[in-house]
């Protein structure tokens, strides 16, 4: 059995590197090429592959150690059909370091090799560059993976063009010279091979990359004449043959290209600056996953697989989404930057009722339909029946009238007295009437359910609604005093205003707003008289009712109110 150690391949100018994912385990089974572990820098990712295929044996790293070039990773009991070398001859994962063309006396700003040859190439106050592909290595062909710029975008040198990616590592290619965009010539998805065109850019000409030594990028497109041919990164001469070397290459272009980006601050495109190494944003292309939305949870907020996993997971799990998915959501505002703030948690009854309330807001065509009761003769009548209120030890305030009045109302229009199916293609229509009357309690609003209404005398109704708003303060209400509701009133008359728009408490249909008696001119056909007059305010599901209907329900409401009589018979 052939022996292969597999160690660091050559990390360009990075040491002491971090392992930050072993995707591999002792017994392992792996391809060649398939990873075995990540490295990260500080600036950098890169993936590093097993040489054969084989098993996994003595892996001598763990999460979080530091690695450089040569360090011992892991051993490969090769296949037999894989030319590896014996045990005690290591075999690099990746074979020798890239031979990095030294940098001018001007350090690291000073521009890079094949951009400075291509300046060199271009003569002074080109007007046009021709974007090609650098030169990538030993890797044949890469995936243009990310567009950051457009045709007609102004860039500056330094910023993102594009992301490309190969087996192993990604790289974002940076836009050599300030200008403006003429043209990408490539898409998403596309295999790009070195030195083909990808583009081209008019450049402001100050920016021009300055005269440099002479050193002809490969281009497998020939220029356009009268134009200037630039690949549009730059890299470190590959000894031809270096397996790897591309890796290390690309790994050490993307650390000064981070470097820069620190520097200059360019704007590259929304997945390029997600913190993610090649293989991560490979399954996150083959999963639709949208890397920006992805939380990363490894250091310095790195996106791992495992992230991946678990958004999908938490995305599979949600709920289909709903129309209000599609409502654009209310902005987050640190109001705390505005002056000193207070958070206090929701009760369980106020979460219910953000949740009811924007239920019923999302799904319910609201209408409000408004009118003014005259119940001069009713108050008149409440009035003369102080005394009874006292020998009964019960109070008839506007409320039980106006109940008693809306079971009548209902009884004449069923339509209100109904609720859609949710196939939105049947009514149903109720045999019963059970009124929910809403109370205003310190836990919140809740709305108990007084039954059979219709049935009811006035001081029943008083008395029963009494005895549910003083359970419902008391946190005496039993899930059953809440549920049947077919219609609910909702009764500001106690506080004050003239009128207000309630928010139907689906599924029923309608709701009745009560506001405040109130003196009132009313014209009595000769003159105005001063009256009391009660404001009410029907909301209602306009799916299921119509304008006209409502008028004629609240017509018949108010015609009740007006006429004690009626009412009470
Ligand atoms: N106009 C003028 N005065 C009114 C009135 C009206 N429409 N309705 C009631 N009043 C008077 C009553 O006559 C009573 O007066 P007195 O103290 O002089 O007798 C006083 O207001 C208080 O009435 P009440 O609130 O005790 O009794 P109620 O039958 O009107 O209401 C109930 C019962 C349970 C609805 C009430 O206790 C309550 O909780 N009100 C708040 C309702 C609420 O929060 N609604 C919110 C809806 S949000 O959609």
């Amino acid at each position: 059995m052939k022996q292969v150690q597999v160690r660091i391949p050559a990390l360009g100018n990075a040491t002491d590197v971090e392992v930050i994912e072993i995707a591999v385990a002792e017994g392992t089974l792996v391809a060649a090429e398939q990873t075995l572990l990540t490295l990260e820098s500080d600036k950098a990712s890169m993936e590093v592959p097993a040489p054969v295929a084989g098993t996994v044996r003595g892996i001598r790293v763990k999460l979080g150690d530091r690695v450089s070039e040569g360090h011992a990773i892991l051993v490969i009991e090769a296949d037999e059909t894989d030319e590896a070398d014996e045990t005690d001859e290591a075999v690099e994962a990746e074979a020798p370091a890239v031979a990095v063309a030294e940098e001018s006396a001007a350090g690291a700003a000073a521009p890079e090799p094949e951009v400075v040859a291509a300046g060199s190439a271009a003569p002074a106050g080109a007007d046009t560059i021709e974007l090609l592909v650098p030169d990538l290595g030993n890797v044949d062909a890469a995936e243009v993976i990310e567009l950051a710029v457009r045709a007609g975008e102004r860039v500056a040198e330094g910023a993102a063009l594009m992301v490309l990616e190969s087996d192993k590592a990604s790289m974002e290619v940076p836009v050599p010279v300030t200008g403006e965009i003429i043209e990408i010539a490539v898409a998403v998805g596309d295999r790009v091979v070195a030195g083909q065109r990808i583009g081209s850019l008019r450049t402001a000409h100050a920016a021009l990359p300055p005269t440099a030594p002479p050193q002809a990028p490969k281009a497998a497109t020939p220029p356009v004449a009268g134009t200037t041919a630039v690949p549009v990164a730059a890299a470190g001469k590959v000894a031809e043959g270096d397996a790897g070397a591309a890796i290390s290459r690309v790994f050490e272009k993307e650390q000064r290209r981070l470097a820069e980006q620190h520097h200059s601050a360019p704007a590259p495109s929304a997945a390029a600056t997600v913190y993610a190494g090649p293989a991560v944003r490979q399954l996150a292309r083959e999963l639709g996953v949208d890397l920006p939305a992805v939380r990363g949870s490894g250091p310095k907020g790195r996106v791992r697989k495992e992230d991946l996993r678990v958004y999908v997971k938490e995305r599979l799990a949600a709920p289909p989404p709903a129309p209000v998915a599609a409502l654009p959501t209310i902005p987050e505002v640190d109001f705390a930057a505005f002056g000193p703030v207070e958070t206090v948690a929701l009760g369980a009854i106020q979460k219910a009722t953000v949740t009811n309330m924007t239920r019923s807001w999302l799904n319910v065509p609201h209408v409000t339909q408004f009118d003014l009761a005259d119940v001069g003769d009713l108050e008149d009548f409440r009035a003369g029946l102080k005394a009874e209120m006292q020998a009964r030890g019960n109070k008839l305030t506007p409320l039980p009238f106006v109940l008693l009045a809306v079971a009548r109302t209902l009884r004449e229009h069923p339509r209100f007295n109904a609720s859609l199916a949710p196939d939105g293609a049947q009514l149903v229509l109720k045999q019963y009437c059970h009124i929910g009357i809403a109370v205003d309690t310190p836990q919140g609003l809740v709305v108990p359910v007084l039954r059979d209404v219709d049935r009811k005398s006035v001081w029943d109704i008083a008395a029963e609604s009494r005895e549910l708003a003083e359970r419902a303060r008391n946190r005496k209400l039993k899930l059953a005093d809440m549920q049947g509701g077919c219609f609910t009133v909702s009764s500001l008359g106690s506080v004050g205003g003239e009128g207000f728009t309630p928010i139907v408490n689906a599924p029923e249909v309608a709701i009745l707003g009560v506001s405040k008696l109130a003196i009132r001119p009313v014209w009595n056909g000769r003159e105005f008289v001063p009256r009391q007059t009660l404001p009410l305010s029907l909301s209602y599901d306009h799916r299921v009712v119509n304008g006209a209907d409502a008028g004629n329900f609240l017509t018949f409401l108010v015609g009740l109110l007006g006429d004690i009589r009626r009412l009470l018979l």
